[in-house]
């Protein structure tokens, strides 16, 4: 019962955080689009304003361990991330829904620096850095665009992004999950 609560929560903190990171990068590197990318919270900009990742969390990983031992605590984080992950699963599998489309469309024109309607593989690389996933490098960056790239002129538009977009989130969203949980020391 606790721990069902406790994983709750904890999924939702770490969804909204995501959602909350994404939307404090695109105000804070495109004033044009001031919109939430990924609409999931309310309020993402004041769940993140002032608090950084430590913040958002630091209280609950010190009431969950208050309320559980340290072995269940190791358990559930294990469980949390599974369970994060279908969150993210689920999120991206609505892209071919008006919801799903919306946000990617708030993605494009956010990745998209100098509004030209395209993105470069250096706008695409600066869109994952700022997302957090920033284990993808030139070298990456360069084979996510040849993938997207169906019409082969060197740029990704937005049906090429729409296409290819879903699965690389999906990916790099877990990995990203897994990574913010290590960082913080989340319920070790
Ligand atoms: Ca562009
Ligand atoms: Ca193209």
């Amino acid at each position: 019962m606790t721990n069902l609560y406790v994983s709750m929560i904890i999924t939702l903190t770490l969804i909204i955080s995501t959602s909350a990171y994404i939307t404090h990068i695109s105000k804070a590197t495109s004033p044009l689009h001031t919109l939430s990318i990924l609409p999931l919270s309310p309020t993402p900009t004041a769940l993140f304003a002032g608090s950084g990742k430590q913040g958002i969390f630091s209280p609950l990983v010190e009431a969950a361990k208050l309320t559980l031992g340290e072995d269940e605590l190791k358990q559930l984080r294990a469980d949390v991330i599974v369970k994060h992950s279908k969150v993210i699963g689920r999120f991206v599998d609505t892209s071919d829904t008006p919801f799903g489309r919306l946000a990617l469309k708030k993605l494009f024109e956010a990745a998209d620096a100098n509004g030209d309607g395209v993105l470069t593989q250096q706008e695409i690389r600066d869109a994952c850095e700022a997302l957090g996933f920033t284990w993808i490098d030139d070298d990456k960056s360069k084979s996510l665009v040849e993938r997207a790239d169906v019409d082969e002129n060197d740029v990704i538009d937005f049906e090429e992004f729409v296409n290819s977009t879903p699965k690389v989130l999906r990916t790099n969203l877990i990995r990203l999950a897994k990574k913010n949980g290590n960082d913080l020391g989340f319920l070790v």
